[in-house]
């Protein structure tokens, strides 16, 4: 029999809603719980609206109302940056849902959704697609593919997402929510998850069954290490001379690091970070060797060179980190690497522990420590001199000495490490400061230390401060961006002013890509095309461009100190963190030449140059590669 239909036509087991009301209705309703604490899943939806979402999404939110809080962002990109921070600041346990229009507002979210899948950081994207009934193809942004009906732009989000289903009945909505939810909650999985919403689909009703809008609870799970890979790391532990541990993004993931200090404190294995993982210990914990690879300390990587046993923990092993190939030197070196993917854990032909960083490192520590485990004391001391020695070069880095000087940029880093507490949160992701971050940064806390180098994003700074301010309130935020990234995506300071949020942005003017330009130079292509100079005679050789990024800021609303001097810089910043509405920290900085700049690269970095030229520069370019490519070697 049929239950009685309600004036509303709603019944006692049924809800007619659109697919766009039952999406926001359902997503307003999940939950992640780890160790016994519950989050919301779906904390918030960025929005900008077109007729591919208006009317279905953009609708659906207005009748959800507090249920699910709407953030308005300016690129679609931004918005999926800003989603990330706020994931990365929440420990994967909440996350924000992007919507978009169809066409170039579903397509400008795919570099950010490869960032979050590099990452493995859940963000859950809703584009519009186009019409799944087709009454009226091309409708306005749609791509027609002659031999193929059911293409449409976003399958470019395919490659990059986690999960991607495309809606095109409105009860499909059911099934694919759930595995959305699924993917985005598994440790293992998660990153972009997309549903591709046709705009017919969206504002369609349907009789949804009221069990799909019931609570509903997913658990994060904390995966125990398999008995058998669990024996096998102890072995492998005990036997090595010289381990060290390499720290990466899954220490923050799980939560791991105080398991992961008291590990390091009875053991004394030392502990080297990649990117991700930095902060995993606080720098002055005794163990803590810094970062590792291409851009990280003379410590690590010396430590690297004759490991005999590499424990990787929650890290991909990218080219940074090995140095591409080259860093782990010593000819029998093993490797053993926790990881909850098994992808990650079998790199390197390492022997797997396949779980939750902080399961198996407590696992790992309490085996090891019914027999007293803990490495030569001539070990200890050799890496902790080691440290002491780079301390010294860092300090000499940060030091100042004339404050009506202009600052390098490692004095700027060493301003701020004077000004900063355990509270602060410092973002950046690409140019020369992930390098200069990576050697020198001292890491106060676990998540001080924020940046994303998986996909090195210029651009993400910005809106990524946003979301992490939005999941850290009351912390100071600080985005540092040299001049080449800001031009890149400054548009977010809009929200943050209208949000009033009070981040903190530092301008590093150095007019253009000094980061690229070295490079450039190293690999014999002369600088081409990165210093931000006027033309001259076809080269970009006159005078910097007269372009005012501060004023620019100003512009976007923000407050903006302006600092020619070290002793400016020093109390602009000291202003800036004062400070309870957005604000800019603009400076120049000088060149740094390699007595006051920081330490040069300790390990190499696999850009391939070359093979042939006429110009000497990349001649001679070539000739260092081939040298340097001899000792690139794999771990079989
Ligand atoms: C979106 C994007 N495009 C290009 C690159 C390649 N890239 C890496 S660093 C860089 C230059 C960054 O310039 P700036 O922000 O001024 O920093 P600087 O190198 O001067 O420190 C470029 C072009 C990138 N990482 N991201
Ligand atoms: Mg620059």
């Amino acid at each position: 029999m049929t239950p009685p239909r309600r004036a509303s036509g709603t019944t006692a087991s049924t809800r007619r809603l659109t697919t766009a009301q039952a999406l926001i209705a359902f997503l307003a309703r999940q939950y992640t719980e780890r160790d016994g604490r519950r989050h919301r899943l779906i904390g918030a939806t960025w929005g900008i609206f077109g007729h591919g979402n208006v009317a279905g999404v953009g609708q659906a939110l207005v009748e959800a109302g507090p249920a699910m809080p709407y953030l308005q962002g300016r690129s679609e990109q931004a918005m999926v940056h800003a989603a990330v921070g706020y994931a990365r600041q929440s420990g994967r346990l909440s996350a924000h849902a992007v919507t978009t229009s169809i066409g170039p507002g579903a397509t400008n979210l795919v570099t950010g959704a490869a960032l979050a899948t590099v990452n493995h950081l859940p963000v859950l994207l809703l584009p519009g697609d186009t019409f799944a009934t087709r009454p009226a193809d091309p409708v306005l942004q749609q791509i027609e593919v002659p031999h193929s009906g059911d293409v449409s732009v976003n399958d470019c989000l395919r490659p990059v997402s986690r999960y991607f289903d495309r809606i095109t009945r409105p009860e499909a909505l059911i099934p694919a929510a759930l595995q959305a939810m699924r993917t985005l909650a598994d440790p293992a999985e998660t990153g972009a998850v997309t549903l591709a919403l046709p705009q017919d689909v969206q504002a369609e009703a349907y009789d949804w069954p009221a069990e799909f809008f019931a609570p509903r609870v997913w658990n994060v799970r904390r995966q125990a290490p398999d008995p058998h890979e669990l024996d096998q790391a102890v072995r492998a532990v005990r036997a090595a001379r010289r381990p060290l541990i390499v720290a990466g993004g899954g220490v923050h993931h799980s939560a791991a690091e105080e398991a992961l200090a008291a590990f390091a404190a009875a053991t004394r294995i030392p502990v080297a970070s990649t990117q991700a993982g930095k902060g995993s210990l606080r720098h002055d914990h005794p163990a803590d060797v810094g970062g590792i690879g291409h851009t990280g300390t003379a410590t690590a990587d010396a430590l690297a060179r004759d490991a005999d046993l590499v424990i990787g923990i929650g890290t991909r092993y990218t080219d940074f980190t090995t140095a591409s190939a080259t860093l782990f030197a010593d000819p029998a070196v093993r490797f053993l690497n926790l990881n909850i993917t098994g992808f990650d854990a079998h790199k390197l032909s390492a022997l797997p522990l396949v779980a939750d960083a902080r399961t198996a490192i407590g696992a790992l520590g309490e085996a090891l420590g019914a027999h007293g485990h803990r490495v030569d004391p001539a070990y200890e001391s050799e890496y902790t001199d080691a440290k002491g020695h780079w301390e010294r070069r860092v300090d000499a880095a940060f030091s100042t000495t004339d404050p009506d000087a202009r600052p390098t940029q490692a004095q700027v880093l060493g301003l701020l490490d004077e000004l900063v507490t355990e509270d602060d949160i410092l973002i950046n992701a690409a140019g020369s400061l992930p390098g200069d971050l990576h050697k020198l940064w001292r890491a106060r806390s676990p998540q001080q230390y924020h940046v994303e180098y998986g996909y090195s994003c210029m651009g993400y700074e910005i809106p990524a401060a946003l979301g992490v301010q939005l999941a850290a309130p009351g912390r100071p935020v600080w985005a540092l961006v040299g001049d080449g990234t800001y031009l890149m995506n400054p548009t977010e300071i809009v929200t943050a002013v209208q949000e009033g949020l009070p981040v903190k942005l530092v301008i590093l003017q150095n007019h253009g890509y000094a980061s690229i330009g070295g490079l450039s130079e190293s690999v014999g292509a002369e600088r081409l095309g990165t210093a931000y100079r006027h033309r001259t005679e076809g080269d970009f050789t006159g005078a910097p461009l007269p372009v005012d990024l501060a004023a620019n800021a100003a512009s976007l609303g923000m407050r903006v100190l302006r600092a020619a001097s070290v002793g400016e810089l020093r109390r602009a910043l000291a202003k800036a963190r004062g400070a309870d509405r957005p604000t800019c920290v603009y400076v120049e900085t000088e060149t740094a030449d390699t007595v006051s700049g920081p330490p040069p690269a300790q390990a190499w970095w696999d850009v391939p140059v070359a093979e042939t030229a006429t110009r000497p520069s990349a001649v001679e370019a070539r000739k260092e590669y081939d040298r340097q490519i001899a000792a690139r070697r794999r771990h079989l």
